[in-house]
């Protein structure tokens, strides 16, 4: 028995699935999880000692990769001068900055601890600047998991939200409504008949939660002119592709300013923070200079404020961004080219460092139904044959991937050439 099935077993007797979140316990690919013990670079190594290159990235923060020495002599140097004192500090001012420089629609931003903590208040936000209800966010697309985001479509086009999980009441899903991603007519037909309730519209910008999937030309700035139009907030959910997708964001790559914007993941480097942002007349609603209230004991937190400091310091030298593209093309032509040329029909996607694959004969997918019509089984294959020879990819095929400025060339190079070995067998 390897020691990560003994402490699997061991974890599962005393936290739920044995994981403390659900995507850990590799339930859509089977499978024990290999319990990590370390990570350096782009490369993390299980408590069995196997050491596997890393394209999951704790799901997206780490974008300079594991155990940087710059960011754990920041965290370090932080720690050794206390951990909390739940006051204001220097570095939350300096953080917001650093953010604001980065998002130009963004002129106030508020710390908090996950992107689940962003999200729900953003909406809360939203809904009371505008005083309205109704809440618009697209299948497929994931949000955290407050109450009124775990919601699915209900039957027929954008009716009420139907919950997805046991204890969220019919109430919390009523005032959520679901699209189809990428679906503009579906979307100018919703304000049509509903737009004066309609407090905000939420989206992640490249959607990275159903696998990687770009907006269609024309989506995110027809969601600009709906909100423009109808006035309803536009909310541009860049937990994932804030500081992934382009030094400031999917936003600043698409040219699209919405109202708010929710951050996490690469803004803590690793550590717990979350914020959301955006212009001073919605923002200073929020309290305590406004009634929309908001709170957080460890919001700020010195620690996780000084990993993603040092984060954000290591994205600065502008050929950054640059690199990371160019090394996520370089992969995923690779990968196309490695599994069509074994007769292994498949769809590859990135935007900036994050990307996906998707096992279809499909020239594209553009919104969940398209992605849920994939060949699952063969990813789970792939996933598997891929964890075996030393690769860490995401255990399902409804997430992105991500290349880390620790992925050098050799890295990708060696990926290719493991991937090869696996498409050879999957063909066989
Ligand atoms: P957290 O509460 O997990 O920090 O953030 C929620 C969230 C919000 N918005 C977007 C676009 C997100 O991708 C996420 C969380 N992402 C998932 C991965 N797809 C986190 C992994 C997990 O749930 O364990």
């Amino acid at each position: 028995m390897t020691r990560s099935t003994e402490l699997f077993l061991k974890a599962q007797a005393v936290i739920p699935g044995g994981v403390n979140s659900p995507v850990r316990a590799f339930k859509s690919v089977g499978g024990t999880p290999p319990f990590i013990r370390s990570g350096q670079g782009a490369r993390i190594t299980d408590v069995d000692g196997r050491t596997y290159i890393d394209y999951v990235g704790s799901w997206g923060p780490l974008i300079v990769g594991h155990a940087h020495p710059h960011v754990v002599e920041a965290i370090c140097r932080a720690a050794a001068n206390g951990c909390s004192f739940g006051a204001p500090t220097e570095g939350e001012v300096t953080l917001a900055n650093r953010i604001i420089d980065r998002f130009p629609g963004m002129e106030m931003v508020r710390l908090v601890n996950s992107g689940t903590e962003a999200v729900m208040s953003a909406i809360r936000l939203a809904r009371g600047a505008t005083g309205r209800d109704l809440l618009v966010k697209f299948a497929g697309c994931y949000h955290g998991h407050a109450d009124g985001l775990l919601v699915a479509a209900g039957s027929g086009l954008a009716t009420f939200g139907v919950p997805t999980s046991p204890g969220i009441t019919k109430a919390a899903a009523r005032d959520t409504l679901v699209l189809p991603f990428n679906d503009l007519e579906a979307a100018e037909k919703l304000w049509s008949e509903r737009g004066a309730d309609i407090a905000a519209v939420i989206v992640e910008p490249v959607a990275g939660n159903m696998g990687c999937v770009p907006p269609e030309p024309g989506f995110l700035e027809g969601l600009r002119r709906i909100c423009d139009v109808h006035g309803s907030l536009l909310i541009f959910d860049e937990v994932m592709t804030g500081l992934r997708v382009d030094k400031g964001g999917a936003q600043t790559l698409y040219g699209i300013r919405p109202d708010l914007t929710t951050l996490g993941k690469i803004i803590g480097g690793g550590l717990p923070v979350g914020a959301y942002g955006g212009p001073r007349r919605f923002m200073e609603q929020i309290a305590p200079s406004g009634p929309v209230y908001q709170a957080g004991t460890l919001s700020g937190n010195p620690l996780a404020v000084a990993a993603g400091l040092a984060t954000l310091e290591l994205l600065d030298p502008p050929e950054v961004y640059v690199t990371l593209e160019a090394r996520t093309r370089h992969l995923v032509n690779g990968l196309a080219r490695v599994l069509s040329e074994n007769d292994i029909p498949c769809l590859t996607t990135s935007v900036g460092s994050m990307f996906g694959l998707f096992f279809t004969e499909a020239a594209k997918v553009t919104n969940f139904a398209e992605v849920s019509q994939c060949d699952l089984k063969r990813f789970n294959q792939w996933f598997h044959g891929m964890l075996d020879e030393g690769i860490y990819l995401a255990p399902s095929a409804f997430e992105a991937a991500f290349v880390s400025l620790a992925h050098d060339v050799s890295l990708l190079d060696e990926t290719l050439a493991k991937a090869e070995r696996v498409a050879k067998r999957l063909n066989s």
